[in-house]
């Protein structure tokens, strides 16, 4: 099945989908395959693979360990335009709606689109907005964008709505990773009561209450990276899992 399709059924079925980035330079060689049978068996529904820098290894050969480790969707997320890879189910193909640097709304873009069709991946349209969420993050950086103000939900739902009638798929509400604080519960609220496409959550959610309360105000897909790059946390993503789904029953 096409993953977007994959998600919209899991969303349907289980509520809302739970995502959980796998970034190759964060994450080591002898922690991958258990990491990812953790997922597994906790109720994550897929991953989403990439990173800012991508300075170790090789991109394909990651994607090919986590393919050969589970079936579950492998999407990339890119952090640039070589992280394209044949071996992956799909790309998020990202442009930053909420920033104005024409590079990243479309420049970037028309270098990749050859690529990632060479690739016979999946590409998946993601109005992708950054969000003010404390210090500055590596996505606002290396964007090269101001973010959405996060008292200003309307600009968030404005900017969202214009990216659904641009034809995007998907609208990815990011706070950035490891920020000091989630995308604010309006805001993901206002964008929901805006759109009719998924909303994707991400950046500074390290509790299973902060996930099921994006989920509450309209998210339908939350993700998460940085908390779980400690393996003492590992047995908290059930927990994750469940807050996300809230139409599956509670399993104790
Ligand atoms: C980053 O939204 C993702 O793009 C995940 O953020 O690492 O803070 O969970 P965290």
């Amino acid at each position: 099945m096409e993953i977007y399709k994959n998600l919209l059924n899991t969303i349907e079925i289980k509520g809302a989908a739970y995502l959980v980035l796998l970034d190759p330079d964060k994450i080591s060689d002898a922690k991958l395959v258990p990491f990812i049978h953790h997922c597994e068996k906790s109720g994550v529904d897929g991953f989403l693979i990439g990173g800012s820098l991508m300075i170790s290894g090789n991109l394909d050969s990651f994607i090919d360990r986590v393919k050969s480790t589970t079936s579950l969707p492998a999407i990339i997320f890119p952090g640039s335009i070589n992280q394209v890879s044949p071996i992956a189910d799909a790309i998020l193909f990202l442009s930053v709606i909420s920033g104005r640097n024409a590079e990243h709304l479309i420049g970037k873009h028309v270098v990749a689109s050859s690529l990632v069709k060479k690739a016979n991946i999946e590409p998946i349209s993601t109005g992708y907005i950054l969000v003010e969420s404390g210090k500055t993050t590596t996505a606002v950086y290396m964007s090269g964008s101001l973010p959405v103000p996060r008292n200003k939900p309307e600009i968030a739902a404005a900017t969202a709505l214009a990216g659904e009638y641009l034809g995007m798929k998907l609208i990815y509400l990011e706070a950035g990773s490891g920020a000091e604080e989630a995308v604010p519960n309006e805001m993901v609220k206002a964008v929901a009561e805006e759109c009719t496409i998924p909303i994707v959550v991400g950046g500074g959610i390290r509790n299973a209450q902060t996930a099921r309360a994006k989920v509450e105000n309209g998210a339908s897909i939350i993700i998460t990276g940085n908390f779980f790059e400690n393996e003492n946390n590992w047995d908290l993503i059930k927990d994750f899992a469940q807050a996300v789904h809230f139409k599956l029953p509670i399993e104790v």
